[in-house]
């Protein structure tokens, strides 16, 4: 029976902050609001979060699912529908500098309408670089109906409004069976015993929000010592994109 599979933390204090890549920031995971191009009217795809109010969460306690967690401004936008867009909890599991995105579960309420881990084709250095499995070709690894295994919280328990919309914030829950997770990641529960202060040598969490189940488009993570210089905004992306760096330079001689 749908809706049944899964049995979520009872309390939000259940939940345990991941922190702040890269490793050994000791940060709680942070995220700006409206910090990515077109965020003031993609509220459902903004992840915010700060250190009172961490943007991302994992539960390691259940014995059959792993679970994480994801901050956003508003779940709930009638004016723009969350059927567009895709929810992105990246794993990096051996934590090698150019590569760093190794796995995407993800909410894809795109365009297989499920949530799904897939691998990386490509996974770095930039987000902008990141490439994910296809999911019909080859098959995604695993897949599961977001009526069993993903759950929305409208307005969270806190109260707090770290974004502009609603009364509160929104959270994303997410859960893959342990037995799937552990088979093609590797993870395990032990694997998240140093993840909230990112002290753990092996994994690292990112999270981040897409208008495609292919690709990272929309928010990626900031505030948490990641250095610009590795994972740029979008504005120095689509500048870096267009070569606009050296048609500046190429002006100036002449
Ligand atoms: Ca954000
Ligand atoms: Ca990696
Ligand atoms: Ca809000
Ligand atoms: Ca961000």
């Amino acid at each position: 029976m749908a809706g049944t599979i899964v049995t979520w933390p009872g309390t939000d204090g259940d939940w345990m902050p991941i922190g702040c890549p890269p490793p050994g920031t000791n940060l709680i995971y942070n995220d700006l609001h409206d910090d990515f191009a077109g965020a003031p009217g993609l509220h459902q795809l903004d992840i915010v979060g700060t250190d009172a109010y961490p943007a991302a969460l994992v539960y390691t306690a259940d014995p059959t699912h792993f679970m994480a967690r994801m901050r956003v401004d508003s779940w709930v936008d009638p004016s723009t529908p969350n059927t567009q867009f895709v929810w992105q909890f990246l794993f990096d599991t051996d934590l090698d500098p150019d590569n760093y995105v190794d796995w995407s579960l993800q909410y894809d309420s795109k365009t297989d309408h499920e949530l799904e881990l897939v691998p990386a084709m490509s996974g770095g250095p930039l987000f902008l670089n990141v490439a994910l499995t296809p999911h019909v070709v080859p098959p995604a690894p695993w897949s599961g109906d977001p009526a069993d295994y993903v759950r929305a919280t409208a307005i969270t328990s806190d109260l707090v409004n770290l974004g502009d919309t609603g009364v509160a914030d929104s959270f994303l829950d997410v859960a893959i069976p342990w037995a799937d997770f552990t088979a093609w990641t590797g993870l395990t529960p032990a694997s998240f015993a140093a993840v909230n202060d990112n002290d753990s040598p092996t994994l690292v969490m990112y999270l981040t929000t897409s208008s495609s189940h292919l690709q990272v488009t929309a928010d990626i993570p900031n505030q948490c010592g990641v250095s610009s210089a590795t994972i740029p905004e979008p504005a120095t992306l689509s500048l870096l994109a267009l070569g606009g760096l050296g048609l500046l330079r190429r002006r100036r001689k002449a």
